[in-house]
């Protein structure tokens, strides 16, 4: 009896064993599954779009006059397939938003400049940027022309959200896309332009265009982004573009394969603490960077990252003071999902005592 009393205990806690098993198996894979659903509707952003009624993308901010303008592309869905060279980046105007304070009512002031009033424009109107000087305002805008060449392109409005009236013909000698026009304390003003792949940086050599110049190879050396001192009116280069040589903390020049640090598109320049602070996207390693250099021609010295990836393919950023703080305007998919319908967002920034940046991560996982 003893033995058959030992042999039922001995199935039963068996089957015990086994049904709790099979029940544990059932209730770790349940677990696994409930944490994949939870992470992905836990995910949090850390900003939420500005505005959702329109897509707006690469934000170039300012603030004229007390007031915040935001310069973007506008996104549209036009049915142009994606490729690499970005031909789904499909724009054909552009609207200006703004707003009296971060966190205020955004207005969005409409179509400022459509395509089809600018005579020298074939396609894709991309990342723009303004400026104010002489009692007007600058709006600066890189599309393709009609032999499908990246120009970049000069309006003028006597108001800050426009509309704005395009020159019939592109800046004299610019070329590539996403231009950033930043004054120096001194008042002169500097143009950083480039981008590279759909951008066609990698064309130009020694401010040449060559349309057989592909892509560097990995060992090669990067492709640098540019700049030119602007004119007096605001509307020529009143300078020769120059290269501005990013390098590492050794002083050497990044080679193509550095493509965690090296130049792709997106230039903003800013200044603080008397530096230079050039920030720029990585492109395909999707990171928003910065190096920091003593005049505005450079070199620039890697720093560090700004903005870790956001979702989406592109990342663009620029970055401004208001109000005794710092912030960090950029774009990302959260809306659409879409790569070239992003929306634009903003977040502070913070700087560390020593100048360095606190790189920003737009989401977060809830605890
Ligand atoms: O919006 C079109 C292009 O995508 C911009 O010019 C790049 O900076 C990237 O954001």
């Amino acid at each position: 009896m003893v033995i058959s009393k030992n042999k039922f205990s001995c199935a039963a806690s068996l089957l015990a064993i086994t049904i709790l098993l099979s029940c544990n198996q059932h209730e770790s894979s349940k677990t696994t599954e409930t944490k994949e659903v939870d992470k992905k509707q836990q995910k949090e952003y850390l900003s939420q779009p500005l505005v959702t009624n329109i897509y707006i993308a690469d934000p170039s901010a300012h603030n004229f006059g007390g007031r915040i303008y935001i310069y973007g592309s506008h996104d549209t869905a036009t049915g142009v397939p994606e490729d690499d060279l970005g031909s789904h980046f499909d724009m054909k105007d552009y609207h200006i938003l703004s707003m009296d304070s971060i966190g205020g009512k955004i207005t969005d002031h409409g179509v400022a400049l459509t395509i089809k009033d600018i005579p020298w424009v074939g396609r894709q109107l991309w990342a723009p940027d303004a400026a104010y000087a002489n009692n007007r305002y600058y709006f600066y805008f890189p599309a393709k022309d009609k032999n499908d060449i990246f120009h970049i392109g000069v309006a003028t409005s006597n108001k800050p959200e426009g509309p704005f009236v395009p020159e019939k013909e592109p800046i004299k000698g610019s070329y590539s896309i996403d231009p950033c026009v930043f004054k120096d304390e001194d008042g002169t003003f500097y143009m950083y332009f480039g981008g590279i792949w759909g951008g066609q940086l990698q064309r130009w050599n020694h401010n040449q265009y060559d349309s057989t110049k592909g892509n560097r190879k990995p060992d090669d050396l990067a492709i640098l982004p540019r700049v030119a001192k602007l004119s007096a009116d605001m509307k020529a280069l009143a300078e020769p573009v120059r290269e501005i040589k990013i390098v590492d903390s050794s002083g050497s020049l990044f080679k193509e394969k550095n493509n965690d640090k090296r130049f792709f598109e997106a230039s903003w320049m800013f200044k603080y603490n008397g530096k230079y602070y050039f920030t720029y996207s990585t492109g395909d390693t999707h990171k928003i960077v910065y190096a920091i250099g003593n005049n505005p021609y450079g070199p620039f010295t890697y720093t560090g990252v700004v903005l870790n990836p956001v979702e989406g393919w592109t990342s663009h950023q620029s970055i401004m003071q208001f109000r005794g703080k710092w912030y960090l305007f950029y774009h990302d998919v959260q809306l659409s999902g879409k790569t070239y319908l992003r929306n634009v967002k903003v977040t502070e920034l913070h700087f560390n005592p020593d100048g360095t940046i606190q790189p920003v991560t737009a989401f977060k996982e809830s605890k």
